[in-house]
């Protein structure tokens, strides 16, 4: 299975792929990391590492760029690797760059998940649960993982990370979300029905990467969507 670990800058992308993949190798699974950030340098023993090809601070010296130009310029030039980026494992973690235009607005980045996905491939789109605490920004978290499914072409669950720090409760804000209480009360009821949907069809899962929780919800999760047995295949 093939994960695109991806998220804003600061959602907790590396620090999962270190623990999870960890985790999965406890279990007795083969587990791969892949760095496919050009701007950080791995915090887990990549397999491999995008650096080693293509760093952002180069690019930015070789292109005259600043670092958002750079990163988007990167990804163009990571194309060329795409081979050497595709392993095969039980499981295997892409760790990506939290600048989320490089999936939602170029075209590079849905190109390079193209390249690299095979027929269980699959996302984890990370929200950080202190962004997410009134049901606005829970929906709109939400909808943003619906928009890098559309984009990215594959099923996408969405995880809300520290949840040592924060303990959301998805079903209070679900059904917040339902009553269409606060602002834009009208997109609010308009918009629970999508919500609910893509909350049941690809589980939101509540982890903590640093007291390790929520991994063994994560792996059925992760497991349902390719389960050839009921309607989550
Ligand atoms: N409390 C807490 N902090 C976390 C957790 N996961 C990540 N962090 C912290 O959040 C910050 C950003 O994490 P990082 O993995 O680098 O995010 P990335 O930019 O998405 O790769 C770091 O300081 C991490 O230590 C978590 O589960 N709990
Ligand atoms: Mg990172």
């Amino acid at each position: 299975m093939r994960i695109f670990v991806l998220g804003p800058a600061g959602s907790g992308k590396s620090t999962l792929v270190k623990e999870f993949s960890k985790f999965l190798k406890d279990l007795g699974h083969d587990a791969k990391c892949v760095n496919l950030d050009p701007a950080s340098e791995p915090v887990y023993r990549a397999d491999v590492d995008i650096r080693d090809q293509v760093r952002a601070e180069e690019v930015m010296k070789r292109y005259n760029l600043g670092i958002n130009g750079a990163m988007l310029k990167a990804i163009d030039l990571m194309l060329e690797f795409s081979e050497e980026l595709k392993l095969d494992s039980d499981f295997v973690l892409y760790d990506t760059p939290g600048q989320m235009e490089i999936f939602i607005y170029s075209e590079s980045g849905p190109e390079l998940v193209c390249r690299l996905k095979d027929a269980q491939t699959c996302g984890l789109f990370l929200i950080d649960s202190g962004m997410v605490r009134t049901p606005e920004k829970f929906v709109s978290a939400v909808l943003q993982n619906v928009v890098v499914m559309l984009r990215l072409g594959i099923p996408t669950l969405s995880v809300l990370t520290k949840s040592d720090l924060w303990d959301i409760d998805i079903k209070r804000l679900l059904s917040e979300v339902k009553s269409g209480r606060g602002i834009l009360l009208e997109i609010m009821e308009k918009m629970a029905p999508l919500v609910e949907y893509t909350s049941m069809r690809y589980r939101t899962i509540k982890i903590s990467s640093v007291k390790k929780l929520g991994f063994h919800e994560l792996l059925s999760a992760l497991r349902e969507i390719f389960c050839a047995c009921g309607d989550l295949s």
